[in-house]
């Protein structure tokens, strides 16, 4: 199915409101065939054996968990598995009783690298093609994330903009592509974004601390949040909790200026880097799974990921290109790499 937004709209939509809706971007078929490839993936994967990491996006716990993990900040070119911090015990392995794959929260961030099935999607030419027609001119793929969102057990991810998170500099230039391999609705957990909200400065950065790498203080927590933009955060960021009255249907959410973005499974959010955007907890019993790539600009256009992002790779590797002219992916491919 063709994509309903008309070529040469889409870009004057994206930069207006910071985000596009594109329906039906891939079959259902593309989307079944990574379900089930992350099936099989998740069926490899031996929670014993690694030591699986509770994956939280409430600030406070952010830096207190992700912080302190090594397994968190070694998931950057591998395929790590996070769980829901609700079926982690107080060790944040996953519990005796806890099946594994119910437990999950997401899986990252190499697998539009090591994967055969999302590195074909990743790599495809709809994406760059989508990509180049949005304004990059050198898009380099420094994440892919397979979030679960599983039935009355995925948690809500609480409001923020990506760039905090992969930060480039002289200029932030991040863009989400989320792709729906279900239905999402405002039941179970389907994206919000405030329209416009792009326009607006990343107001922090979450990043390697100093005293943790620098000042040798393994005390210290390995990961923080610093403001860029000192005492303008809006009354709507919520971090950790969202207040009274957020839940579905959300008419708070509205009230602030947030509007939800339901997707068919196959359909594509295309997300600015600042744009503010959430998704609440999936209080049904449907699944709500999606994959996502983080892209941002490279070094051809002047740009420079800075080296304080959480998420580095090795010296001797680089972010795989998505440029036309530049394409080029590291040749490995495996199943998992732990
Ligand atoms: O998939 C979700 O629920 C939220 C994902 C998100 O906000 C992100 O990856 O930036």
């Amino acid at each position: 199915m063709a994509p309903e937004v008309s070529l040469g709209s889409r870009r004057d939509e994206f930069q207006d409101r910071g985000f596009l809706l594109l329906k039906g971007f891939v079959s259902k078929d593309e989307c079944e065939s990574m379900k089930k490839r992350m099936k099989e993936l998740v069926d490899g994967w031996d929670p014993q054996l690694e030591t699986p990491a509770a994956f939280t996006t409430d600030s406070k716990q952010q830096t207190e968990m992700q912080g302190k993990s090594d397994y968190f900040l070694d998931s950057a070119d591998r395929i790590h598995f996070f769980i829901e911090k609700s079926t982690a015990d107080k060790d944040g392995k996953l519990k005796a009783d806890q099946k594994k794959f119910e437990a999950l929260n997401k899986v990252g961030h190499g697998l539009h690298v090591l994967d055969p099935v999302f590195r074909d999607y990743s790599q495809s030419s709809k994406i760059s093609e989508l990509v180049e027609e949005l304004g990059w001119k050198d898009p380099v793929l420094p994440q892919s994330m397979y979030i679960f969102k599983q039935p009355l057990v995925g948690g809500e991810v609480t409001s923020h903009q990506d760039s905090s998170f992969l930060y480039t500099t002289p200029r932030p230039t991040c863009l989400g592509l989320w792709l729906a391999l279900d239905k999402a609705t405002t039941e179970n957990g389907c994206l919000w974004a405030r329209p416009g909200s792009h326009k607006e400065p990343v107001r922090r950065v979450f990043v390697r601390n100093p005293e943790h790498f620098d000042n040798d203080n393994k005390n210290a927590p390995q990961l923080v949040f610093e403001a860029l933009d000192e005492g303008k955060d809006p009354a709507w960021q919520w971090e950790g909790k969202m207040p009274e009255g957020h839940e579905p249907p959300s008419q708070g959410l509205m009230d602030s200026g947030f509007c939800p973005l339901e997707c068919e499974a196959g359909d594509l959010v295309v997300i600015h880097g600042q744009v503010d955007h959430l998704s609440l907890a999936n209080t049904s019993n449907k699944p709500r799974e999606t994959f996502q790539l983080h892209l941002v600009e490279g070094p051809a256009e002047g740009i420079t990921w800075s080296p304080r992002n959480w998420l580095q790779y090795p010296l001797d590797k680089k972010f795989p290109s998505l440029s036309k002219k530049r394409k080029a992916w590291p040749d490995v491919q495996v199943a998992i790499s732990v």
